[in-house]
């Protein structure tokens, strides 16, 4: 049986972070679906073809992972793939409350399907999309927080603003 993940997010924009929580995660699944989903509390700055554009950039290295979107359920989704995982990174106790009715939620709808937690590296416990977007609109460099084709994009962006 193939062991597949889900890595659902809004990824607006990936960062190392996430990258972290996806490469880490391929070592142990035989396959990683990072999937863009829409999160109703966040208004994007990217679209989702450029949020999948720059994550298919990002980990065109890892064999096993594949980057797909979806607007309908996570779980729905999860289930019409054979998933047998959704993988989430930790970041702090902040993350946990949020993770944890979303986890509940999502049981509640389908008890088949496990999430799974990756505490983040060290290194990564700070960082977050909203954090980028924020310093990146300043002009601040953000190239040892997200793939430099990330921090191009942000540029852009920022520039056409
Ligand atoms: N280190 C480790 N992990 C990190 C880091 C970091 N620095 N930064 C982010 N992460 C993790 C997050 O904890 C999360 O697990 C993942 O990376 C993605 O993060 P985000 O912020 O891009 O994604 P979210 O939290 O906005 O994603 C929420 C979903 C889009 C998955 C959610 O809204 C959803 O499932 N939507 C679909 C509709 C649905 O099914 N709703 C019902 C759920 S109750």
């Amino acid at each position: 049986m193939t062991r597949l993940a889900i890595c659902p997010g809004s990824f607006d924009p990936i960062t190392f972070g996430h990258l972290d929580i996806i490469q880490r995660g391929a070592k142990i699944f035989d396959e990683v679906i990072v999937a863009v989903f829409n999160n109703q509390a966040k208004s994007p700055l990217f679209s989702v073809q450029e949020r999948i554009a720059l994550i298919k950039e990002s980990t065109k290295h890892i064999p096993n992972v594949s980057v797909d979107s979806n607007d309908g359920l996570l779980i729905d989704y999860a289930e019409e793939k054979n998933a047998q995982v959704i993988l989430r990174g930790l970041r702090a106790v902040s993350d946990f409350e949020y993770e944890m009715q979303i986890t509940a939620m999502n049981r509640k709808l389908d008890s088949k399907i496990e999430t799974l937690f990756m505490m983040t590296n060290n290194q990564y416990s700070f960082l977050s999309s909203s954090i980028v977007k924020e310093v990146a609109k300043y002009k601040a460099d953000v190239t040892d927080l997200v793939p430099v084709v990330v921090a191009e994009a942000l540029k852009e962006k920022y520039q056409s603003k």
